[in-house]
């Protein structure tokens, strides 16, 4: 898995009836016009718009879009309908471009990764699929189960575990996710652990606020082994559209995200989102998820991405 970009390989394959939702919500309207059954006037680019609007990707992107493919029509460049495709196209892979980052290990020296959002996104899963990814390649890896809402979380992360032979630091039910993190810590130090992967509660026991909690177990990281956390990944779930931009808007503000991983883009016709949070954080997509076995986890990248979507 996660080997280089196979195009035609089964993960492509995959991405591209994933995505077949959100193709439909994002291009309906310029396929229309593509197979002469519209006429390029202001008609067409305010349903355009509108489509562009309703298929998640975020005012602000259907706005320039639309503005840019006007100017163009307003230079009667528009010789063939395929040009408003082929404008679409290119904007969306200009903005995804920027996003591109995949989440390196060093090789040597211990690097910590703290696994955030809220519950039910994928945060358990995405990590077992990157712990098992970077055991792969060569890396000594540990897992802490700093989720601790409820028994079944922590033993979620133990079968993974278990599967992949990764160590897994945990606690009891309702411990302190700062205490696990602590002897997290110690012990991957201890070890010469070179990867750990922490996963975090999506809500909590207590009345503390969750951020707060977040705050405290990354200031423990930052004291027990300074420089840590090198990555707090926002794991987000695009069938929820809006509510992960407002979600990247929270976590950030309150603990500092340095990687999105987003899930869940299997079948829903939500897609649109990723191009908005390209747009308005600038944060790199380090994953993209499209199911829920180990093969459906996969770094982020453009190029592909964008023929999945527009293919
Ligand atoms: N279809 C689909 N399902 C996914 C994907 N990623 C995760 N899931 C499923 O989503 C559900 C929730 O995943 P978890 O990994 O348990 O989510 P979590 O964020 O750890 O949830 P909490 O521990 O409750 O906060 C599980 O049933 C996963 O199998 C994906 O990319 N596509
Ligand atoms: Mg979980």
């Amino acid at each position: 898995m996660f080997g280089n970009s196979e195009k035609k390989g089964s993960f492509f394959e995959r991405l591209k009836e994933g995505l077949s939702k959100t193709k439909q919500s994002l291009v309906r309207n310029v396929d229309q016009v593509l197979f002469g059954e519209k006429k390029i006037d202001g008609d067409l680019f305010e349903e355009l718009e509108e489509m562009l609007v309703t298929a998640d990707v975020g005012p602000a992107f259907a706005a320039e879009l639309i503005d840019e493919m006007k100017e163009i029509a307003k230079r009667s460049e528009l010789s063939s309908p395929d040009v408003l495709r082929t404008i679409m196209r290119d904007n969306i892979h200009f903005i995804l471009k920027q996003r591109e980052s995949p989440l390196e290990i060093p090789k040597e020296g211990l690097y910590t990764v703290m696994v955030v959002g809220v519950n039910g996104t994928g945060k358990t899963t995405t990590i077992g699929k990157v712990a098992n990814e970077l055991k792969s390649r060569g890396h000594s890896v540990m897992l802490a189960a700093a989720d601790t809402f409820r028994a079944a979380a922590i033993e979620q992360l133990e079968v993974w575990g278990e599967r992949a032979g990764i160590p897994v630091i945990k606690q009891k039910m309702g411990a302190d996710p700062s205490a696990v993190v602590f002897d997290a810590l110690q012990a991957a130090k201890a070890r010469g652990v070179n990867a750990l992967i922490i996963d975090t509660a999506g809500r909590l026991h207590t009345k503390v606020n969750l951020m707060e909690e977040l705050k405290k177990v990354k200031r423990i990281m930052g004291r027990e082994y300074p420089g840590s956390p090198h990555e707090v990944l926002l794991v987000l779930d695009a069938t929820t559209g809006q509510n992960a931009v407002s979600q990247a808007k929270m976590f950030n503000e309150a603990i500092g995200v340095t990687g999105l991983v987003l899930t869940k883009l299997d079948g829903t016709a939500k897609g649109g989102i990723i191009i908005r949070l390209a747009r308005e954080f600038d944060i790199p997509i380090r994953y993209i998820g499209i199911g829920e076995k180990m093969d459906d986890l996969r770094p982020f990248r453009s190029a592909e991405f964008v023929d999945a979507l527009m293919e």
